[in-house]
């Protein structure tokens, strides 16, 4: 089905001078990463994300959790970025400084092309010791090859060779605190910009679903692209109803259209 943008919306992206573009797991969905609630499987279907990705559920039962996240770092592995990571790469293109903070663990927007991503949540690709968060974790590569098919299952985690202590996936868990300097410049770009794009987040996770209320708060106009309504509907100047893949690419063309550079 074709896209028709409402009018206006190309030209406020085309027109804005420091654009922020905030992503969630809606937009590596058609890459076929699965979001944050959608049902799980295999194994692991009898819980919620919300419950595994905690440092008690890792701490009580670390071979289940470890597994979880083995087996959707080896998915991310072969999914590919898709048309919406593309065109976030392309609004960089077009409007110099744009600030692309991400929630996703994922590196789809790296493999896009997009710069130097914020990412609030960390990494399923920077797994840490346990004990000295500082220092990334030295262990005996586990590639995540073993749980290559569909079915996943109980890994045991790595030791870290330094210390000994378990390493765990490099990620923000609930209760976790976000790490600062990305938190930081999240909030001064939000501050700063003049047009943020939220895209494919439910906008229910703090400190993160801040990010668009501290632009709308400083006077940015806010588009979200979602198919769902969400609790950043109302702060939405623009609202694009539907898949990030298939808005993002034409929006992205009308502004660069718009700029004068098609
Ligand atoms: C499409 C689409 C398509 C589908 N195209 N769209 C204030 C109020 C209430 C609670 C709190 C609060 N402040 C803090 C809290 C507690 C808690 C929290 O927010 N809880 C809520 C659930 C209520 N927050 C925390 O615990 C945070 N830490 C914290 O506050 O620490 C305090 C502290 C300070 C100092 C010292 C110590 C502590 C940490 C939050 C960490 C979140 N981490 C996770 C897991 C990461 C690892 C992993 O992936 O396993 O991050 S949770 C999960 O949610 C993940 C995501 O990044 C995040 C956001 O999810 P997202 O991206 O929005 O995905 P979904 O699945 O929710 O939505 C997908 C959307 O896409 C949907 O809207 C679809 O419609 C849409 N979509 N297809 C476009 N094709």
């Amino acid at each position: 089905m074709e896209t028709v943008l409402p009018p206006g919306a190309a030209e406020l992206l085309g027109r804005a001078r420091r654009v922020v573009v905030f992503t969630g797991a809606g937009i590596s969905a058609e890459s076929g990463v699965p979001t944050f609630r959608d049902d799980l499987t295999g194994l692991w279907a009898r819980f919620d994300a919300e419950q595994l990705a905690t440092p008690e559920a890792f701490f009580a039962d670390p071979e289940l959790v470890w597994g979880w996240y083995e087996w959707r770092r080896a998915r991310v592995r072969r999914a590919q970025p898709n048309a919406g990571h593309l065109a976030v790469a392309a609004i960089e293109d077009l409007i110099p400084g744009t600030v692309v903070i991400t929630q996703n663990v994922d590196d789809l927007h790296e493999r896009a092309g997009s710069r130097a991503p914020v990412h609030l949540h960390g990494s399923l690709f920077a797994p840490r010791c346990v004990t000295e968060s500082a220092h990334p974790a030295d262990f005996p590569t586990t590639t995540g090859e073993e749980v290559a098919d569909d079915e996943g299952g109980r890994i045991a985690p790595p030791r870290c060779v330094r210390c000994g202590a378990l390493v765990r996936p490099g990620v923000v868990w609930f209760g976790e605190a976000l790490p600062g300097a990305a938190l930081t410049a999240a909030v001064e770009a939000a501050s700063a910009c003049d047009v943020l794009l939220t895209i494919g987040t439910s906008g229910l996770v703090y400190p993160a679903a801040e990010i668009p209320h501290i632009a709308a708060h400083s006077g940015a106009t806010v588009m979200q692209i979602n198919p769902q309504p969400t609790p950043l509907d109302e702060i939405s100047a623009v609202n694009l109803r539907g898949s990030a893949a298939q808005i993002l690419p034409t929006l992205v063309r009308a502004a660069w259209e718009f700029a004068g550079k098609p």
